[in-house]
């Protein structure tokens, strides 16, 4: 029955009926989706489930030969619902339950979960500008600081060689320049939590345990260059002072433990394959990185 109330109805129940969330506590990507979520909090309703773990255990023998190295590799166990709604096993995935659709790729889920929430009356303010030059504009920033920034960060915590790792640094400090030239405001964009500010958060405050694992050399500087470091650390305060922010926040001891298998390369999740065999973080190969390489 086409009728526009049965249409209604069913937009109703759709409406009505939470996203299942396929999350991880530790997973910066998918940390970029539960804020955005709590962004709209309200708007999009949404069930979290804990979707991707860790087992420790020898190779199974199919691995590449520094797999077969050691006995003690972290491997990814992942729930069956992950791997129903996204054949690739990757969190963040939202999946709407009452039609079996999904979205995965976090940045994609940011966008997605912003136009949902408008579509459902959210009463706070878009994550993406409204002028089509300034959203193509908050894109390209999203996409860059995810390059330059947050694949940086594993370039840092899992290649072995020093050189390699400050390269990754100073890599990652360029992109925090640009990202704070840009800053238009309080955030990215102006006066409200936004699209590229939502990509970067969840790795500027995970920046901590590069000192942790790597020395004093893997510190962000607390002032200078006319005053850009400042801004960069006002802008990275001002956000953790929200509360939807901020209560989502892992603790930091509790992350520092679990990320100490990436800091000792034994890690065997696509990012950290991808990395170890020398490709940036953003360029992990389903297949080579994924479970055939394992
Ligand atoms: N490009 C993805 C990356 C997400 C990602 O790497 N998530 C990790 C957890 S932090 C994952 O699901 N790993 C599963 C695996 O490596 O098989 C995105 O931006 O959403």
């Amino acid at each position: 029955d086409g009728s526009p109330m049965v249409a209604a109805v069913r937009a109703a129940a759709r409406a009505a009926a939470p996203l299942r969330y396929f999350s991880a506590w530790f997973c910066p990507f998918a940390h970029r989706a539960t804020l955005a979520l709590e962004h709209h909090r309200g708007a999009v309703a949404y069930e979290w489930e804990e979707a991707l773990g860790w087992e420790k255990r020898p190779p199974t023998g199919d691995e590449d030969f520094s797999a077969r190295e050691r006995k003690d590799w972290f491997y990814h166990w992942k729930s069956p619902g992950l791997l129903a709604a996204n054949p690739q096993g990757m969190v963040p995935t939202l999946l709407e339950t009452t039609s079996g659709r999904s979205v995965y790729e976090s940045l994609l889920c940011i966008e997605f979960v912003d136009e949902l929430a408008i579509e459902r009356g959210s009463s706070a303010p878009s994550m993406l500008p409204s002028c089509p030059f300034e959203r193509a504009a908050a894109r390209l920033s999203a996409q860059r600081v995810n390059k330059e920034v947050c694949s940086a960060y594993y370039r840092v915590l899992v290649r072995e060689d020093d050189a390699e790792r400050r390269a990754g640094f100073a890599a990652l400090c360029d992109g925090l320049r640009v990202f704070t030239s840009e800053l238009r405001g309080d955030f990215w964009g102006g006066n409200s939590l936004g699209l590229v500010d939502c990509v970067l958060l969840p790795y500027a405050y995970r920046l901590y345990v590069l000192q942790h694992y790597r020395g004093d050399h893997f510190v962000v500087p607390s002032a200078g260059e006319e005053g850009l470091w400042e801004r960069y650390h006002a802008w990275l305060e001002r956000c953790l002072s929200l509360d939807y922010v901020a209560r989502t926040m892992p603790d930091k001891v509790r992350y520092l433990e679990h990320v100490a298998k990436y800091a000792e390369g034994r890690a065997r999740s696509k990012v950290g394959n991808a990395v170890r065999r020398g490709v940036a973080a953003h360029d992990y190969d389903d297949k080579l990185d994924g479970d055939d390489a394992r």
